[in-house]
């Protein structure tokens, strides 16, 4: 077993080994560019021990931003063949080379907790990134809302990429002129942890209308083949947006309109609800469908600053059937599988966030859930996910956000620095 002080070590030579100067790559090889809801993690572990960096990881994500607000969820500050679909295929029409879809608003919220760890510099640096965070918030509130929950265009766009949620619109595309492309993520991983090709035909499908549409957003939302109202961009963006009128409150700005976006999308959760599930859940737009999946989005309820009692029970019967964390999908659900990606396994981030919403709710289970991602982490490594039920790892290995989440939550001396 290693010790504390050796994993916390270790953590911060992963972030100095995947820092490439001003913006870190989740890991080398697999992901080697620099991608949005990553980079707001990386900012919370630099905070831990080098606040200055934390903005930096910041600004440079921000630096991306596209005229209409919207903040990528990949950048490409430099071509690196090991990973597709690369620059080429994207061509995002922002300031730098970019993909054309966004990710979870997490950066706000990550911000808040980098201000925290230094109130005096934080104030000096969060002016400029405020009024980006508004208008990057402000592109979903225009574009991305159905009945007031906010939707993903693409599987991509909502960092979950092959969950069972989006099984039903993907079923609706019909990828017939996709044309030839070679995958690059299946020379670096195993291909039963990753997408199959099904999904993958389907998202270069999806990415090529994109480009078709010049990333037009009015032009994009006038035929949607793919939209599905998702609890994990409402309930992140619903966070960030609380985190954001704080930060408008301290600078003296009007946050009315935040405010008034906060019930919009407190409104919006609503229609996540499904009343047969008894759970929040995804909804397809262009069907009306349930996902019918209790995933670990679900949960990030109580992140998102709603009480949800009857979400209480819930959580515990799914953290009882497995030895780690909270599984991506409920191991109940017919379609769960252990190691494949966001069909099962457990992400130590997204624990993070949901021990976020249980410890502010005062709910005893946040405390559980932080000793059992600390022994998944202590007994199994630094890897980007891990099977559920005996804590194998999986995907990537020495991977920036395990490492950022360990440094600022997961280790034993966290908090206490
Ligand atoms: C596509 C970088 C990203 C994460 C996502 C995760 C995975 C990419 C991929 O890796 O997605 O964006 O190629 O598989 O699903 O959440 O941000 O770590």
């Amino acid at each position: 077993m290693n010790s504390v002080t050796s994993m916390d070590q270790t953590a911060r030579d992963i972030m100095h080994a995947n820092d490439k100067g001003g913006y870190t790559v989740p890991t080398h090889g697999l992901y080697p560019y620099q991608w949005n809801w990553d980079s707001a993690f990386a900012a919370y572990g630099f905070a831990q021990f080098d606040v200055e960096r934390a903005w930096v990881e910041l600004e440079t994500l921000f630096s991306s931003q596209w005229d209409n607000g919207m903040v990528p969820h990949i950048i490409f500050h430099q071509q690196d063949p090991g990973y597709f679909p690369g620059p080429d295929v994207w061509q995002g029409t922002g300031p730098l080379p970019s993909s054309g879809i966004s990710q979870p608003p997490v950066a706000a919220t990550m911000a808040k907790l980098v201000f925290d760890k230094d109130p005096e510099m934080g104030r000096k640096r969060i002016g400029a990134l405020y009024d980006k965070m508004i208008a990057w918030h402000q592109w979903f509130m225009d574009w991305r809302l159905d009945n007031d929950a906010v939707c993903i265009t693409h599987p991509w766009e909502a960092g979950r990429d092959n969950a069972p949620d989006w099984d039903i619109a993907m079923a609706a595309i019909e990828p017939g002129d996709v044309g030839e492309y070679t995958r690059r993520d299946t020379t670096h991983v195993d291909s039963s942890m990753r997408p199959t090709k099904y999904d993958y035909d389907r998202y270069i499908w999806l990415v090529k209308r994109g480009v078709a549409l010049d990333w037009d957003d009015a032009a994009m939302l006038d035929n949607t083949p793919f939209r599905v109202a998702d609890p994990t961009m409402t309930f992140t963006l619903l966070r960030a947006q609380r985190d954001l009128a704080d930060f408008g409150r301290m600078l003296g700005r009007d946050v009315t309109a935040t405010e008034a976006a906060i019930k919009q999308l407190e409104n919006g959760a609503k229609s996540l609800w499904n009343k047969e599930l008894a759970s929040y859940d995804s909804r397809d737009v262009n069907s009306g469908q349930w996902s019918g999946a209790i995933s670990n989005a679900s949960f990030l309820c109580w992140y998102a600053g709603l009480k949800a009692p009857e979400m209480k029970s819930v959580l515990n019967e799914v953290m009882s059937t497995v030895k780690y964390g909270i599984p991506s999908l409920d191991t109940r659900n017919e379609k769960f599988d252990a190691k494949r990606y966001w069909r099962g396994p457990v992400w130590p981030m997204f624990n993070n966030l949901i021990a976020m919403g249980l410890d502010e709710m005062g709910m005893q289970e946040g405390a559980k859930l932080r000793q059992s991602t600390a022994d998944l982490i202590m007994e199994h490594g630094f890897s980007e996910y891990f099977d559920p039920l005996d804590g194998t790892p999986a995907g990537g290995r020495s991977f920036t956000w395990t490492a950022a989440i360990w440094l600022g939550w997961a280790s034993p001396s966290a908090g206490a620095k």
